[in-house]
């Protein structure tokens, strides 16, 4: 749309040497204006991704899309987990908010509070029922077809732009995680898999069931609990008749499942426990070959602190002044900092034009910028020295 502008971000996907390809507006590239081309050239390491845009709010709209590489099976070193890994079994789950998300942008006064979806969909399918008229939607679900004796590899990302978290599981059949966020770990068995927005996991159904038709149960989890969303889709056998599928879960029952969990929020993550594990204690699929990444001590350590201060609007909209802001339940005016400065965009990409960009970049010498008292806003950049090892540390300092 002419002055609509957008970029798409490769989540995951490593960019090495094609960092400008990140799609990140103003950071790696100018963004990209109605009309106008731009070709997104890159070498894709193996795995499970997926594409999203990363201008303004256009993500919770619904721009984003898989993106998986496949190695040939002679290659693969997970190949011997699973007897087919198909395009049609590709998971990806979306929330949808049913309204334009800019009625939700956090610096309106006037907004709707919160980002919670509306509902969940499974590669753009799904029902919905209204709460208010009881009435369900006649849309189709996602099914997914496989045949009795064989091994699937499923590929699922989490695609959801909102907090919640996400439950899944699949009735009568357990998961065996082979593989997340692109990276294969030592196969894993569970009933039931929990994801952040952005992540992705790889697991493989064994079809050994009776040749029936199954649920398949999503749902949304933490902040967005008491909201009660969830969605369905099928795991259709070969041959199965239609008349075989027992009535849906619902979302109460997702709730009181009993099974082993991957990631549930309140898993102990010191020790594997009889309810769950943490994906913090899968263990990588592969010998680590990079011996930098084994060393004990980084070459370099770096803490960011996060806070969240309610501001006075007499500070936060002094002349002369345009700050960010998000306007909080209970309407308090926050700004978000990382190590004390506020965020902005520099005039020209960092990547591409550094020296334009200069005159944006936050002081690295401890003081404020210029003409800047407290609650200072510039370009936070970080630099770290080429080829070094850095560990990041993230503080919720409030
Ligand atoms: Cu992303």
């Amino acid at each position: 749309m002419d002055g609509y502008e957008a970029t798409l971000h490769w989540h995951g996907l490593r960019q090495m040497n094609t960092q400008y390809y990140d799609g990140v507006p103003m950071i790696t590239q100018c963004p990209i204006n109605g009309g106008q081309t731009f070709r997104y050239q890159m070498i894709s390491n193996e795995g499970t991704y997926f594409y999203h845009a990363h201008t303004g709010l256009q993500k919770f709209e619904g721009l984003s899309g898989s993106v998986i590489a496949r190695l040939p099976r002679s290659k693969d070193v997970l190949a011997e987990q699973f007897d087919h890994d198909l395009p049609q079994h590709v998971v990806f789950v979306t929330d949808w908010l049913h309204m334009h998300i800019e009625d939700k942008f956090p610096g309106l006064r006037t907004r709707i509070v919160g980002q919670d979806p509306k509902s969940l969909l499974i590669n753009g399918k799904g029902r919905w029922t209204d709460v208010k008229t009881g009435n369900t939607t006649n849309t189709p679900l996602e099914v997914f077809h496989v045949k009795k004796g064989f091994r699937y590899r499923f590929r699922m990302i989490n695609g959801m732009t909102s907090s919640c978290t996400l439950g899944m599981r699949v009735l009568g059949h357990k998961l065996t995680v082979i593989s997340t966020d692109g990276e294969a770990v030592l196969p894993k068995v569970v009933d039931v898999i929990y994801s952040s927005a952005g992540e992705r996991y790889d697991f493989v159904i064994n079809a050994t069931q009776e040749a029936k038709q199954y649920w398949m149960q999503f749902w949304s989890n933490g902040l967005c609990l008491d909201k009660s969303i969830q969605q369905l889709a099928i795991l259709n056998y070969e041959g199965a008749n239609s008349t075989s599928l027992s009535s849906a879960p619902t979302f109460q029952q997702a709730l009181d499942h009993s099974g082993f969990s991957l990631n549930y929020a309140g898993t102990n993550c010191r020790n594997e426990t009889s309810s769950g594990i943490c994906m913090s204690s899968l263990k990588s699929g592969y010998c680590i070959d990079d011996k930098d990444l084994l060393k004990e001590e980084p070459d370099l350590k770096l803490y960011i602190n996060f806070t969240f201060p309610v501001l006075e609007p007499e500070e936060l909209f002094k002349p002369n002044t345009h700050r960010k802001y998000a306007v909080l339940a209970g309407q308090a005016y926050s700004q978000a900092f990382v190590n004390g400065f506020s965020f902005v965009m520099p005039p020209s990409p960092l990547l591409s034009q550094y020296q334009d960009a200069k005159g944006s970049v936050c002081p690295t010498n401890g003081t404020n910028p210029e003409g800047c008292a407290g609650n200072c806003s510039c370009t936070n950049v970080i630099e770290v020295p080429l080829n070094a090892v850095v560990e990041i540390v993230l503080i919720d300092a409030g």
